[in-house]
């Protein structure tokens, strides 16, 4: 089968970059011209949308406990790490377990679109589980889209049962091209029985993983890229591992900081191998966004995430009890809400750039927002886990990330906790959020930042270009009184 490489390189002019506003493609990056098919590809998958995982949910079913390498970012009794937060999962389930755990959330979730394998181990290191789930699923619930994250050492040998199974969303984590680099991430690869160590390892693992996007961008699936970035390591490298990956068709990159807890008793977390800052992670994205479409918006899963990114929830029922039909038709009415509910999101975006175009400043300016998604204002400050960070300059109004927090308001306030805050903001001169307390405003305020919940449940754009056009007029007020 052979199907048209999706460019994965940004075409249009970057003054009119808006975090998603290709209208589905990823945020942070400029807006790519993406075929109309691929944007239907992508206009319900959280992960490859920016503008779609306010509205939509994705679920990973631990199928794949096994793994044929070593990161030294990953320890076993964990998460996978290259696609989850470390934390063990809770259950490793049965192809049975799995498909009616997933029939049950979809029966309750109407914003479910997306059902993922990855993990706990590799996705491929184990093939027949993960094909089996994924098999029944695509004839129970048709309707979900079905994706999956693997290391790639095995992903030739079976790219063409993953495109007969209908998975048209793989990822691919690449870490390094260069074999010497490579070497100092992988101790060793476990490939058709041979254990493989250092370059040697590297190298191999390296021209699997070529192979598999090959085959699959061919085949027209949408590859990403997941990169974790090691200070010292490979973070100048990644800028040729994200030129390799781009000439073998991947459509997204996603670059996400090392995780290395010693508490997760992994090589890196026991060496003192630091994760980078979050300014470092930025320019490293900003950097690749030149050419590259650029996800900023991955919250590190677990191996049994359910949920909108960022906003997890409980485990459902056990699916052992009663559960009540796949209703495909609530599925199909509330994407159709979302179409509308997007493009209203899209209207709000150009209106607010517009208006604000001419009078941003040269200086950037940072903005952290609270929200639980739909692109709005709509969350109290003390309620948040994490701030959604947007950049307002010329080139308009990005999405540039998240940070996580830990949450203020438990029943009382934290003043440990708004300590950490502090720290985590920043760079950040204002906070939005729909609600804010007097104590921890006026200690942000003494840090210099401003927390306003005057812009509550407004569009996000909508709200900074509100907040520059205010901050505008009082520099011409203060220009005029001098
Ligand atoms: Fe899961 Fe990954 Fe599919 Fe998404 S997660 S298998 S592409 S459905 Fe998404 Fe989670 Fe980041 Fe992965 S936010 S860790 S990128
Ligand atoms: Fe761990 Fe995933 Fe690496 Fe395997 S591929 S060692 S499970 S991080």
């Amino acid at each position: 089968m052979s199907a048209p490489v999706i460019p994965f390189t940004p075409t249009t002019s970057p003054a009119r970059r808006v975090g998603g506003a290709c209208g589905s493609g990823c945020g942070g990056s400029a807006a790519p011209a993406i075929p109309a098919a691929v944007q239907d590809q992508i206009r319900a998958h959280p992960c490859y949308s920016e503008e779609a995982h306010g509205y939509f949910a994705r679920m990973h079913v631990a199928v794949a406990p096994a793994c044929n390498i070593q990161c030294h970012y990953c320890n076993r009794k964990y998460d996978c790490s290259n696609e989850s937060r470390p934390g063990v999962v809770s259950e490793r389930l049965t192809p049975d377990a799995a498909v009616a755990k997933v029939l049950a959330v979809a029966a309750r979730m109407p914003q479910l679109s997306v059902v993922g394998i990855a993990g706990p181990g590799d996705a491929l290191a184990d093939p027949e589980r993960t094909f089996d789930t994924l098999r029944r699923l695509r004839e129970t619930a048709p309707d979900l889209i079905l994706c999956l994250s693997t290391n790639g050492l095995a992903l030739p040998d079976h790219a063409e049962t993953l495109i007969a199974l209908g998975v048209r969303h793989v990822t691919v984590t690449v870490n390094a091209v260069d074999p010497t680099i490579g070497a100092q991430i992988y101790p060793w690869i476990a490939d058709q029985g041979r254990r493989l160590t250092g370059v040697e390892a590297a190298r191999r693992l390296r021209d699997r993983q070529m192979e598999g996007i090959e085959a699959l961008g061919q085949a027209g699936v949408l590859i990403k890229i997941n990169s974790v970035m090691i200070p010292g390591i490979n973070d100048e490298h990644l800028v040729e591992v994200n030129e390799w990956v781009r000439a073998r068709g991947a459509f997204l990159h996603n670059v996400m900081p090392l995780i290395s807890d010693p508490r997760h008793g992994t090589h890196f977390g026991l060496t003192g191998q630091r994760p980078p800052t979050a300014a470092e992670l930025k320019t490293l994205q900003d950097r690749l966004s030149v050419d590259a479409r650029i996800m900023r918006h991955c919250r590190q899963c677990r191996a049994d995430a359910i949920g909108l990114l960022g906003d997890d929830c409980a485990e459902p029922a056990p699916p052992t009890v009663a559960t009540p039909p796949v209703d495909d038709a609530a599925r199909r009415h509330y994407r159709d809400v979302v179409d509308g509910l997007m493009d209203e999101r899209r209207s709000a975006r150009t209106a607010a750039e517009d208006r604000l175009h001419a009078m941003i400043p040269d200086d950037a300016l940072l903005i952290a927002v609270c929200s639980r998604g739909g692109g709005r204002i709509n969350q109290h400050f003390g309620h948040a886990k994490e701030f959604q960070i947007f950049e307002a300059g010329r080139d308009g109004i990005r999405f540039v990330g998240h940070r996580r927090i830990e949450r203020y308001c438990n029943g009382d306030g934290d003043d440990d906790a708004l300590e950490t805050i502090l720290a985590v903001l920043d760079g950040v001169g204002t906070v939005l959020c729909a609600k804010v307390g007097r104590c921890p405003s006026e200690r942000l305020a003494e840090a210099g930042i401003t927390v306003r919940d005057d812009f509550a449940f407004e569009y996000i754009e909508t709200a900074i270009a509100g907040l520059v056009s205010e901050r505008a007029a009082s520099e011409r007020t203060s220009a005029r009184s001098a």
